[in-house]
């Protein structure tokens, strides 16, 4: 019984002529530890069983060792030979079950299940890609030259400019020094000339509210009205009084009025106001105050500046203390503030010209210096074994489906509506991901924007040869984990690497 088991289970395997006879479900490689000379020994080294034991449908070895044709042990393998396509291996659950797996057909040799032998059709088939892929790989592998070839250049290029950036800096930087120089020396008489011309026109907005205070004080003085400032008109005022005998003497009044009996406005602003203005007590009387203050802005001031536009702020005229004149009012109304003199116009013309040298030329020392920034940090890119990738900087490249998809490589990568709106960061560049050997294949991006209740967006994408440059696809395999495909020439290999990854056929 077992013998004939054993016939019908090794039969078929044994009959092929030319093949190394072995065990069905058992590669070219194991072959040799099923000698038909010797007892089986699990692969294990656990049992050894006689060979008759072998692909008998009852599983003695724990690693399935002793069952490759059979589904007997749950944790088997099956060899499928293929010949014509590429061997493969499948669990030997899959012997027998009706399902044909194996392209030979050898996994169903007892489920009658009639699979054809495939193998020869599959193997055209894939022949046929790899010739297509042999033939893309050729060009692309042309066209990367030239991109080698022109990175180089232009890497030199940029060496070339990177020097001659760092040099105009320092002489930009030397330049920027005379300026500065020349700038400060320039505004140093500019700034003397402003000031005195600023003090003049403070001491003059002084005076001018000093005389109007005059004016008030003459006005209200003058009770009677009748232009003239008298003893008696003095007397009403007892704050003059100089002395604490509390009287105030017709006599000291005189004084007062340096020996007159009445004085008129003129000699009362000239030689008068002065002495008793920290001690006058005014009445509050703004209306009168106001006018004056008018009066004296439309008269006898004009003469001495002429401003050219003639609003004159009486906003301000107002808000003057009343309550005390002989307070001198500080506040200095520049607005109204005449032109600068010729001489002090042209100091302004030449240091706002120097100013404007030092400023164009720091400016272009701000340039310089992006520039070399920006030079370095492309220079110290790794953008392949060969700058075979240096010419996708700067670009980017765009695949639609639900969304569109923008890749800068090196820089970013975006998400947008197809109808447009505002861009989701799906990752700015990171690193090479690529497996250990070939990290160029993939690339790395991340940081970017939070994923609601989930992680930062990031995406991987994945690079195949491909004659151009093209995203073929994005995905998102997981939330805010994206996956994008691009070809591109840079990653071609010569076709017999090609042939080695795709197996023997
Ligand atoms: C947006 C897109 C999607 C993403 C969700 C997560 O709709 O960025 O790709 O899955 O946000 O909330």
């Amino acid at each position: 019984m077992r013998f004939h088991l054993m016939f019908l289970l090794l039969g078929p395997a044994l009959s092929v002529a030319g093949e190394v006879k072995r065990p069905r479900g058992v590669s070219p490689s194991n072959q040799q530890f099923y000698d038909e000379t010797k007892p089986f020994t699990c692969f294990d080294g656990s049992k050894t069983i006689p060979l008759d034991r072998v692909n008998d449908d009852y599983c003695d070895c724990k690693d399935a060792s002793d069952e490759p044709g059979t589904s007997a042990c749950p944790n088997g393998h099956f060899h499928c030979g293929n010949t014509g396509f590429k061997a493969s291996y499948i669990s030997s659950s899959r012997v027998n079950d009706g399902i044909c797996d194996c392209c030979d057909a050898t996994d169903e040799y007892n489920s009658g299940t009639g699979c054809e032998n495939t193998c020869r059709e599959l193997g055209k088939k894939e022949r046929g890609i790899l010739l297509k892929m042999t033939e893309v790989a050729k060009e692309g592998l042309k066209v990367k030259q030239q991109l080698i070839e022109k990175a180089s250049k232009i890497k030199e290029e940029k060496k070339k400019k990177l020097d001659e950036l760092r040099e105009l800096k320092s002489l930009i930087e030397n330049k920027m020094k005379v300026l500065k120089t020349a700038k400060e020396k320039a505004e140093l008489p500019e700034n003397e000339a402003k000031e005195k011309h600023q003090q003049a026109w403070k001491e003059l907005t002084r005076a001018k509210q000093e005389g109007a205070r005059a004016v008030v004080a003459f006005n209200e003085l003058d009770k009677n009205g009748d232009g003239f400032v008298s003893v008696v008109e003095i007397q009403a005022h007892s704050e003059l009084d100089g002395d604490e005998d509390d009287i105030f003497s017709e006599m000291e009044a005189q004084v007062i009025l340096g020996g007159s009996s009445k004085i008129d406005l003129e000699y009362f602003q000239d030689l008068v106001w002065r002495n008793i203005k920290n001690e006058y007590k005014t009445e509050d009387d703004v209306e009168a105050y106001s006018e004056s203050w008018d009066e004296l802005d439309n008269s006898n001031l004009e003469e001495d500046y002429h401003d050219e536009d003639e609003e004159v702020d009486n906003e301000d005229d107002s808000e003057v203390s009343v309550g005390k004149p002989s307070e001198s009012k500080t506040d200095t109304n520049y607005e109204n503030m005449p032109d600068y003199d010729e001489e002090t116009q042209a100091l302004i013309v030449a240091a706002e010209d120097a100013r404007d040298q030092f400023i164009t030329v720091e400016s272009s020392l701000q340039d310089t210096k992006d520039a070399i920034r920006n030079l370095e940090k492309e220079l110290s890119m790794d953008f392949g074994q060969n700058d075979e990738f240096a010419y996708m900087f700067g670009k980017c490249y765009e695949v639609t489906n639900e969304y569109v998809y923008r890749l800068c490589p090196f820089e970013k990568i975006i998400q947008k509506l197809k109808q447009g709106g505002s861009e989701t960061n799906l990752g700015t560049w990171h690193s090479w991901a690529g497996p250990e050997g070939n990290k160029y294949s993939a690339m790395k991006y991340d940081g970017g924007r939070a994923c609601w209740q989930g992680p930062n967006r990031s995406t991987t994408v994945k690079l195949s040869c491909g004659k151009e440059t093209v995203v073929t696809s994005c995905t998102e395999p997981s939330r805010c984990d994206y996956l994008m495909e691009m070809q591109t020439p840079a990653v071609c290999k010569e076709p017999q690497e090609l042939a080695i990854e795709h197996d023997e056929l």
